[in-house]
């Protein structure tokens, strides 16, 4: 099976940003579809209510999951322009604050998180914690932390697919859940590329040879996760549900910090916007 999030073709960008957002600033229109025809709308309000204590009746709600290390609190933060801050006794939590890094995933809980200002007061996302562990066993992952209740799964990775990777990718086509893979820390993959071409050429690039090679590096990412998916067994996978960020470079265009010289968003706001899309979508169509 392909991919289940027909977010990119077509309907994705038809409708504009701003219209998208409009419809955070007030509570959905119903819950998201059911995964099985066994699991009724009301049983999964029910579970979703009390693992995670989520109200998917009227919220949208995003869940940012993947191992640790993989830039989830950071993406976490850039994506609603919140600065990172590092895990310490001191911090408090507050849901539209930061999302800490440097965090022992083996015993985070799911944690919910808004946007600052009450900017979409219907839009939540979620910190998932990385699982595999005794605390949150990678076979039951999926159900436990009712991933079936979210509108969009965010699965991501900055390296090669775990174990973890593939059973939560595995489930979510199972259910029809949307799932966007989402390849994090571009930037590093952009800097060490130009670098090597840079000493190649024994100049620096143009800006058109630098386009081009971030081009190729994203393309080439990309691939790199058809070829992974399709030796775990997987049918091709729809390129289009696939996303290479530079999170920390979106975050720093928001606020007036980026340079010339630093890598670009790339793919960060296309993303965003694909999996709210296919959040109206599914739940006018639920
Ligand atoms: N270069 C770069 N580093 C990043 C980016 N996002 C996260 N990181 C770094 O990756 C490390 C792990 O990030 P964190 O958000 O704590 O990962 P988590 O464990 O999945 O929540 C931190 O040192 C981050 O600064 C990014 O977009 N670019
Ligand atoms: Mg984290």
């Amino acid at each position: 099976m392909a991919f289940v999030i027909p977010i990119v073709a077509g309907v994705a960008f038809s409708m504009a940003a701003s219209k998208i957002y409009a419809y955070f600033k007030t509570p959905a229109q119903s819950p998201p579809p059911p995964p099985t025809p066994e699991m009724t709308q009301k049983l999964m309000i029910k579970n979703a209510q009390e693992k995670l204590g989520m109200d998917i009746e009227n919220h949208y709600n995003l869940a940012v999951c993947g191992n640790s290390g993989t830039g989830k609190s950071t993406f976490i933060n850039c994506i609603r322009s919140v600065i990172d801050v590092e895990y310490s006794d001191a911090f408090v939590y507050i849901d539209s604050g930061p999302a800490p890094s440097g965090i022992n995933e083996t015993t985070m809980m799911p944690t919910h998180y808004c946007w600052p200002n009450n900017e979409f007061p219907y839009l939540s996302i979620w910190d998932m914690p990385g699982g595999g562990t005794q605390k949150h066993p990678g076979e039951t992952y999926f159900d436990d932390k009712t991933l079936y209740a979210f509108d969009c799964l965010l699965l991501l990775k900055s390296g090669r697919f775990t174990q973890l990777d593939t059973d939560i990718y595995r489930k979510a086509v199972e259910y029809k859940i949307p799932i966007a893979i989402v390849l994090t820390k571009a930037d590093n993959d952009i800097k060490s590329r130009v670098k090597i071409k840079t000493a190649e050429l024994r100049r620096k690039l143009t800006k058109i040879e630098y386009a081009a090679l971030m081009d190729e590096t994203i393309r080439q990412l990309k691939n790199n996760v058809k070829s992974e998916l399709m030796a775990a067994g997987f049918p091709e996978p729809n390129l289009s549900a696939v996303f290479v960020v530079a999170a920390q470079s979106y975050r720093d265009e928001k606020l007036g910090y980026l340079d010339d010289i630093d890598c670009p968003p790339l793919e960060t706001e296309k993303l965003f916007l694909a999996c709210c899309h296919i959040a109206i979508y599914r739940r006018s169509n639920a």
